[in-house]
């Protein structure tokens, strides 16, 4: 039985040795096939990355606006009621609460429709002066076309301080407006109504195309509405704990997409966030 078991060990040893060679042998021929390098074959360039025209355009006016002493503020996407509507002054019936405008996710939690509710949050924590912009998403109601999304771009400016004026946001809208578009670049204020602002306007810019002359991205007017500001309402400062009759400031708000579309003469919106090569590669 010895000798037995000894044959059988010998023979299942050889059998696998042999089999480990020939698969040695076989994997080594596979190798030198497959990792073979045709070095004389041309190139494949590598594709660059490179910013989005929106994320351009934001740096750029993130940049004027640091020149100009602000900061830079950020806060959350999803809000509730206090700060989205009450603590900026809307009256309880107004149509932005309506859930044909704004995403609620219950009765107190919302998609935030303005980054004016970040502002509310730096004055909560931040005692006067303040001096800050805020960047971000927000999220509208809107049934997308060519100059409409569901989901943008704004970026909101805050000032407050003693003796702060209109004519002192005038003058920060105008410096923005020749950071942006150059030193003939001109601002126009119309009456507009906001319930975060008293008194509020409606800005526009003389045309970056035809310089004001009149030509078709502007209608023929020579202007392109960009925004809103006014001076802040006393009630949203006394909201956050400011004594009104102390403090006064200005604020502005404008969509990225609208500057970025301006500036590079785009059409539609929707191009923006198409996520296309064919376009994007263009910026
Ligand atoms: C606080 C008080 C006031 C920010 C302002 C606007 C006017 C405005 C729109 C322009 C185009 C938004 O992107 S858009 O749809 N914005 O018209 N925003 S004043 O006012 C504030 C902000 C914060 C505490």
């Amino acid at each position: 039985v010895g000798q037995l078991c000894n044959q059988v060990q010998s023979a299942l040893e050889e059998a696998i040795a042999s089999r480990e060679a020939a698969l040695t042998a076989e994997r080594e021929q596979s190798a030198q096939k497959e990792e073979t390098l045709d070095v004389t074959l041309p190139g494949r360039t590598p594709r660059i990355g490179r910013k989005h025209p929106l994320l351009a355009t934001l740096d750029d006016v993130v940049a004027i606006f640091l020149g100009l002493g602000f900061r830079v503020a950020e806060g959350p996407e999803v809000e509730n009621h206090y700060y989205s509507w009450e603590a900026l002054n809307y009256p309880d019936d107004h149509p932005a609460m309506d859930e044909q405008m704004t995403f609620y996710i219950n009765d107190n939690v919302m998609m935030r429709s303005q980054t004016s509710t970040v502002q509310i949050r730096y004055m909560q924590s931040h005692e006067p002066p303040v001096r800050v912009i805020v960047p971000g998403r927000c999220f509208r109601r809107d049934t997308v076309d060519a100059t409409h999304c569901h989901t943008f771009y704004q970026t909101e400016g805050l000032l407050v301080d003693e003796g702060v004026t209109m004519a002192d946001l005038r003058g920060t809208l105008e410096a923005f407006a020749h950071g942006m578009y150059g030193e003939r670049c001109r601002v126009r204020f119309r009456p507009d109504f906001f319930p975060f602002t008293e008194p509020s306007a409606e800005f526009a810019l003389s045309c970056t195309i035809c310089g004001g002359e009149g030509c078709r991205v502007c209608s023929h007017t020579g202007w392109l509405e960009v925004g809103g500001c006014g001076m802040v309402d006393p009630n949203v400062l006394a909201n956050v704990g400011y004594d009104p009759d102390r403090y006064t400031g200005y604020a502005f708000g404008f969509g990225i997409e609208r500057i970025t579309m301006l500036r590079h003469g785009i059409d539609d919106i929707r191009l923006l966030y198409s996520g296309d090569m064919r376009f994007l590669g263009q910026f």
